[in-house]
């Protein structure tokens, strides 16, 4: 529908930008930090770009002062940030460690001096190598009590000044390539062990919700999940069949299991029907249940656009993880459906489709489904940048991106989606897991790249200054930057 004049955004929206432990701290050894299961899978040559790792990423934990002065200077209200467990419970059980929890201590503490709301991710894909080690990480159900009794340690430690909590980032992005597409930690291959982990993450997931409303604090909580709504190629009913697969196994699959505690109906036949269903133990249904959030978290980037695939059709593709523009390998569940190219949509030069109306139809379905309110916990553009001699980076095609998903946002609102907030990704530039350095999101530029940490110096982009504005007004700059 096309509005006659937009509502203004709330006057508490949380203007905000979003960062991972792994992906900006470094310092991944350093005051009694354990490993995670990233610092090891990194190692493995030829699983990252130019096999690049976070050993020092954009040393947030040293320079997290300047950030922070960074982010108030910009006017942010939010910032999100996940906690690294490892650093917080080395072995992911059993001793803590206080250096580690005394960094998130002065973060928060820092960032409530400047006005800036405090967003805290517990978990953002970097379990310990010590759980990992010990009985397999998210394969086993001890996972559940180790992940709420860290939980409970965060709740108890940080609940006076933190008020909005993320527990599982993206739990269909780490549960897929961790145990199917061999992309991510632990690297296995495996759809059985996939669905069985998967279940497994929905129940600490669950529990740590649960555990949050025991302990009876102020606040909210929710999960991020990676939503990238679907599409059908046309108007062919096999197609349109291909779509509701997708939107069926790709987003149902979790977002019903948060909200209704759960399984999507087709989606549950078919894994049953597939020998595929996970284990469900007694009591498993009614934790679930407990589960329900306070806000659905969407990690929006782009919409999937969908055909028909046949029994014998594609399975998975190599992704882009180079950024040669045009290198994404068709990829499907044969039987279910394949992503198609959407001839209607500019690209990124790693392949993700620009799709702005997508976000706002993302929110619509969310909140029609769901009926809870919406965070966008990340939305962002990874691009290539260029620094110039005067350390300017002139990223108009970054504030183009932004300005246009804002503006969907506010679109949402007019047709009655209830939003808190907008985090994009990212604040500083920070490393993209797969992709290195070069695929850079942020507002500050953070001079270094794949082989050389150089000073790591920050200088501010075109769009720190547009989103500085975006903030001051409330958001009211951008339909009148739209009509220019
Ligand atoms: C999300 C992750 C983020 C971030 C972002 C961009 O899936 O939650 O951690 O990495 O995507 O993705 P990429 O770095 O692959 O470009």
């Amino acid at each position: 529908m096309e509005h006659k004049q937009l509502q203004p955004f709330p006057e508490d929206f949380l203007w905000g930008s979003a960062s991972a432990a792994y992906q900006v701290e470094g310092a991944w050894d350093t005051d009694g930090k354990g490993p995670s299961v990233w610092d090891q899978f990194v190692r493995i040559p030829g699983t990252t770009f130019q096999n690049t790792n976070g050993d020092v990423a954009v040393d947030h934990y040293h320079r997290y002062k300047e950030d922070v002065k960074l982010m108030a200077e910009q006017g942010l209200r939010a910032y999100r940030f996940s906690v690294a467990w490892s650093r917080v419970v080395p072995l992911g059980n059993g001793a803590v460690n206080e250096a580690g929890l005394k960094f998130y201590d002065d973060l928060i503490d820092e960032l409530v001096a400047h006005g800036i709301e405090p967003i805290v991710t517990l978990y953002h894909w970097d379990i310990p190598q010590g759980i990992q080690d010990e009985y397999g990480g998210w394969e086993s159900r001890r996972v559940i009590a180790d992940f709420t009794d860290y939980a409970e340690l965060l709740f108890k430690r940080y609940g006076d000044r933190v008020k909005y909590w993320v527990t599982l980032n993206e739990q269909n992005v780490f549960i897929s390539h961790g145990y199917q597409l061999n992309y991510h930690p632990p690297g296995v291959s495996d759809q059985k062990r996939m669905f069985a982990a998967n279940h497994i993450a929905n129940l600490a997931n669950a529990s740590a919700i649960a555990k949050f409303r025991e302990l009876g604090l102020s606040g909210k909580i929710g999960p991020s999940f990676a939503y990238g709504p679907n599409y059908a190629i046309d108007a062919d009913p096999r197609n349109q069949l291909a779509a509701l697969d997708s939107e069926e196994f790709n987003a149902h699959f979790w977002m019903d299991v948060y909200t209704f505690g759960e399984y999507p109906v087709a989606a549950w036949n078919w894994l049953t029907e597939n020998g595929l269903a996970p284990e469900i133990a007694p009591g498993d249904a009614a934790l679930l249940k407990k589960g329900r959030p306070d806000f659905m978290g969407v990690n929006y980037y782009r919409t999937m656009t969908n055909a028909f695939n046949p029994l014998d059709g594609v399975g998975a593709g190599k992704m882009n993880t180079t950024g040669e523009k045009g290198t994404t390998e068709e990829n499907g569940v044969p039987g279910l459906y394949k992503h198609v190219n959407n001839p209607y949509l500019e690209k990124t030069n790693w392949d993700w489709d620009i799709d702005p109306i997508g976000l706002r139809i993302g929110l619509r379905r969310i909140a029609s489904r769901y009926r809870l309110p919406v965070m966008v916990t990340e939305n962002g553009l990874g691009e290539y940048d260029q620094l110039t001699d005067q350390h300017e980076v002139h990223d108009e095609y970054r504030i183009d991106y932004l300005r246009a998903h804002a503006l969907a946002i506010q679109e949402a609102i007019t047709d009655g989606v209830e939003m808190l907030g907008y985090c994009t990704w990212s604040f500083t530039d920070l490393l993209s897991w797969l992709n290195g350095y070069q695929k850079r999101y942020g507002f500050v530029y953070v001079d270094r790249d794949e082989t050389d940490e150089k000073d790591l110096a920050r200088y501010k982009k075109d769009s720190f200054y547009w989103y500085q504005k975006t903030i001051a007004e409330n958001g009211a700059n951008l339909a009148v930057e739209r009509k220019k």
